[in-house]
């Protein structure tokens, strides 16, 4: 009797897999960020991890916490920060609509998407 049970498992946990994604944890849906929000970063996270942007509406992250970090490209666009500390900024401006992937360097695992969609 177990055993019909077993495929059945291994399909739920493949759908649950998937209904996560964009790395899962943000449920990959993305926040729509408004002139004047920020990206946070903290405990070694982007807050959100996934957001949306119109072409050339300006994103700008902040250091949230006593830890220092960086903004770095991965793909779709090219920018990279220096490393900044607690209060500390950086902006970029996407000229593009596309999906950007970028990382902080310094800290495995802290990565962020920007949709970045036609005005
Ligand atoms: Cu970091």
């Amino acid at each position: 009797m177990m055993r019909p049970l077993l495929p059945l498992t291994a399909v739920a946990l493949a759908t649950a897999a998937l209904a996560a994604g964009c790395g899962g944890d943000d449920g990959g849906t993305a926040t729509v960020l408004k002139d004047g929000d920020v990206v946070g970063m903290q405990n070694l996270r982007f807050k959100p991890e996934h957001v949306q942007v119109a072409v050339g509406q300006k994103i700008t992250w902040r250091n949230d916490e006593n830890i220092g970090h960086d903004v770095k490209a991965d793909s779709g666009a090219k920018f990279a920060s220096d490393t900044f500390n607690k209060d500390g900024t950086y902006s970029f401006t996407p000229t593009a609509a596309g999906t950007i992937k970028y990382e902080c360097t310094l800290h495995p695992g802290m990565d962020g998407t920007i949709d970045v969609v036609a005005k």
